[in-house]
Parts: C-alpha cells; structure tokens; sequence
C-alpha cells in the first residue's frame, strides 16, 4: 500500500509548530559540540535497516497463533509492507528474504516491485531447521554437521539455491542461522559436530560470488536445550575466521544468555574486522524478539557507542554493519511495532553520537569514573526525538509515523484489501 505524499504532508504540516520549536532548541545546544545537528542529519541517512519478510506477519508461540488481518499473502505485498514502512521512516529500505518461504518466482518484476517502493535486496537467508514437503532426507537430527554425509550435501545444495536466488535480485550477502544441535548428553559428538560444520560452511563460501559476505548467525539454546553447534561468539569467530576474509560473526540481540555484556562483544568483534551483520530486538527471558530498546535501552545505547567508537578507529577494516530487525509479533500490529523498533534504533542512533567521546576518552585515561559515567549521561538523557523527526521531515517521512499509521487506519485499509484471514509465510 503506498501512501499518498500529500497525506504525508498535511500530517506534518500539523506538527510543524510544536516540532519547529523543539528542534530549533536543540540544534542551538548542539551547534558548538563537535556533533552539529547537522552532521547527525546528514549521517542518518546512512543509517539504513533491512526488515525481514517474515516479520511482517504475526508470529507465535509453540502453543498458538492469533493471526491479524491484513497479512501479506505473497512476496510482492511483502515488499509493500516494507515500502510503507520506508516511506513513512525513510529509514528501512532494505528487505532481507528467506527461502523457500519467499522464492523469487518472476525475478525481473521482483526486481521492478523493489524499484518502485525504493528497496534493495539485504541478506538472503536459508533454511534447514525445518523439513520441506518432498524434501529426500530429514534435518531432524541436524543439516551442514549431520552425521550422514547425505544429509550434509542436501543442506549445502539449499545454501548454494538460496546464494543463486540472490545473485539474481542483487542480494550481497548470506546468513547462515544453524539450529543444530543437541538435546541430551552424550548424543552428539561435540568435536565432531563442528568440524563437520566448518567443511560444510566452506562449500558454501567457495559458492559465493567474490562481492559476498557470509555472515554467521550463533545462538546458545533453541531450538535445542543441551548444546547447538554454533552456540556463542567465539564459535562463531572461530568459524568465520576459519571460512574466509569474507566470512564474519552476526550478533542477534535475543541470541544470549541473560545479562551478557553485549557491547563488549560487539567492541570485540569491531576490534578483529569481524562483525558483519547485526540483529535488532529485544528480551526480558531469551529469545523473546520483542519490540528494539523496550526492555533495555541503555544496553543498546552501550552497543550503539561501540559501534561508533570501533568504526571510527576499525583498525582491521570492519565492514559497514548490515542491520537487520529479527523480530516477532505475537500480540501488536507487525507494522506499528516495526516502526515503534525503527524510532528505537534511530534514537539510540543519534544518542550515541551525541556522547563527547574525546572527552570520556580522557576521562578514561585518568581513571575518573565519575566523569566517565557523567559524560554517558550527558548524551542519553537528552531528547533527542526532535532531530529524528527532522530527519524524517527532510526526506519526505512522517514526523510521528505511529501517530500516522494509526491516524490512516492502515491496518484496516489492509484487512479490506487482503482479508482478514490472510496469513504471511514464516514463523
Ligand atoms: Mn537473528
């Protein structure tokens, strides 16, 4: 569904006093820091998130589903979703597909779909958790380390499909989220199993065109309880170190165990060259997907100032992060949450650029901790939703995109198009 432009605009003609004024205090405070609004605005619009095409349905639990209308029912309403979602925050033009639940059928108007709503093809994403209809061997007791070599070729040749899928729409990049693992002791060879691991990733490299990256997903328990094969960081380090110079770590947020020091792992990771893809959401438990910076968001404002302290100093060449929200919806509007997700993100953005780094550097150096807490303040109580607001302004976003979506009655606009039991491929 696109919206009108003139739509947009009559909502940010109705804010534009109040906004005015915020902003207009704000810019001041800031215009002699070494962060000008300015600067901030202008390196916004490189801040670009990918929304995965199975996040725009309602998700659920192992004990039930309660599906919202509305539901994309095809690739193509997918990318509509993703499209209003990017014209309404100018800030998710990327759309990050999942195969076989989103094959490509006619790849030239896929091609044309994303032109028009402005997105490009972020990382593909396979598939060898579950078992597919006429699939010859089961992944039930694993896929890329399974015992049986037969196994391990059927979910290489899928890794290898998922690559060509991309190479066709422009993707430049693979995630390989693997759920193997165990859940008894005893029943897997833990050496063995990543072993077998690491030879079937390296057939997956060599299959990637020379421009692509590898990004490899870990994750300590789910769906198994005893062990999976990729279950932390260092694991996942070690494989893509082992894989290639295009090969790297992928942090998801829901992807450890509770209170893990995130950040220094993202500190580290930037330290090496070695993180390549990140994963927004947010957890009370484990791998809960809820909705970015609800639960913790001074974590992710931490996060946020690694990234930017790694990336200005990158002594080993750390690619631009792809970014990606993985998250689920069991109970709110997919696409209300998704644009409550990207507000999250790109105020935790702005608030980590606001921090007086050469300042907490010396601070650091002296050992004063205080100041050193002080200067983290300083930057994360700021309101800083006036120049996230002006951002979207300038391009042509909504200035309150969740007012807007709810003001538009899109949801119900959306149930008269496509149903209200139409239902999104996914989890
Ligand atoms: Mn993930």
């Amino acid at each position: 569904m696109k919206i009108d432009k003139n739509h947009i605009s009559d909502h940010n003609n109705g804010h534009l006093d109040k906004h005015r004024q915020e902003f207009e205090f704000l810019e001041k405070r800031l215009r002699d820091t070494d962060h000008p609004a300015s600067k901030i605005l202008d390196n916004l619009s490189k801040l670009q998130i990918a929304i995965p095409s199975w996040a725009l349905g309602s998700g659920g639990t192992r004990f039930g589903r309660f599906p919202i209308g509305g539901q994309p029912r095809n690739l193509e309403e997918k990318m509509a979703d993703i499209g209003l979602l990017h014209q309404l925050s100018q800030m998710a033009s990327r759309i990050s597909l999942h195969i076989p639940w989103d094959i490509p059928e006619d790849v030239e108007k896929i091609k044309a779909t994303a032109d028009e709503y402005g997105l490009a093809f972020d990382a593909m994403n396979s598939n060898t958790f579950q078992d597919q209809p006429g699939q010859a061997h089961s992944y039930k007791h694993g896929s890329l380390s399974h015992t049986d070599p037969a196994v391990r070729r059927q979910a290489i040749n899928h890794n290898k499909e998922v690559i060509d899928y991309g190479v066709q729409l422009g993707s430049k990049s693979m995630t390989v989220w693997l759920a193997d693992g165990s859940n008894h002791p005893g029943q897997s060879n833990l050496s063995k199993a990543l072993k077998r691991t690491g030879e079937s990733l390296a057939e997956i490299y060599a299959h990637m065109p020379a421009d692509w990256s590898l990004f490899i997903e870990y994750k300590p328990f789910e769906p198994y309880f005893y062990s999976t094969v990729i279950p932390d960081w260092g694991t996942s380090y070690l494989l893509a170190s082992d894989t290639g110079d295009r090969a790297y770590s992928l942090v998801d947020l829901g992807h450890h165990l509770p209170n893990t020091n995130i950040e220094q792992i993202v500190a580290t990771l930037i330290s090496r060259g070695k993180l390549g893809g990140f994963h927004f959401n947010d957890s009370k438990f484990a791998d809960d997907d809820i909705t970015v910076g609800s639960i913790k968001p001074y974590q992710l404002f931490l996060i946020f100032m690694e990234i930017t302290q790694g990336m200005a100093a990158n002594p080993h060449g750390n690619p631009d992060i792809a970014y990606m929200i993985d998250a689920s919806h069991n109970l709110k509007d997919p696409l209300a949450d998704l644009l409550e997700s990207l507000e999250s993100i790109g105020l935790t953005y702005i608030k980590a650029a606001l921090v007086d780094y050469e300042s907490l550097e010396q601070a650091r150096e002296e050992n004063d901790i205080s100041r050193c807490s002080a200067i983290l303040q300083d930057a994360y109580q700021t309101d800083v939703r006036p120049i996230l607001r002006e951002f979207r302004r300038r391009q042509g976003g909504a200035i309150d995109p969740v007012a807007f979506y709810r003001e538009q009655n899109v949801r119900e606009e959306l149930v008269k198009e496509r149903g209200s039991d139409s239902s999104a491929s996914g989890l």
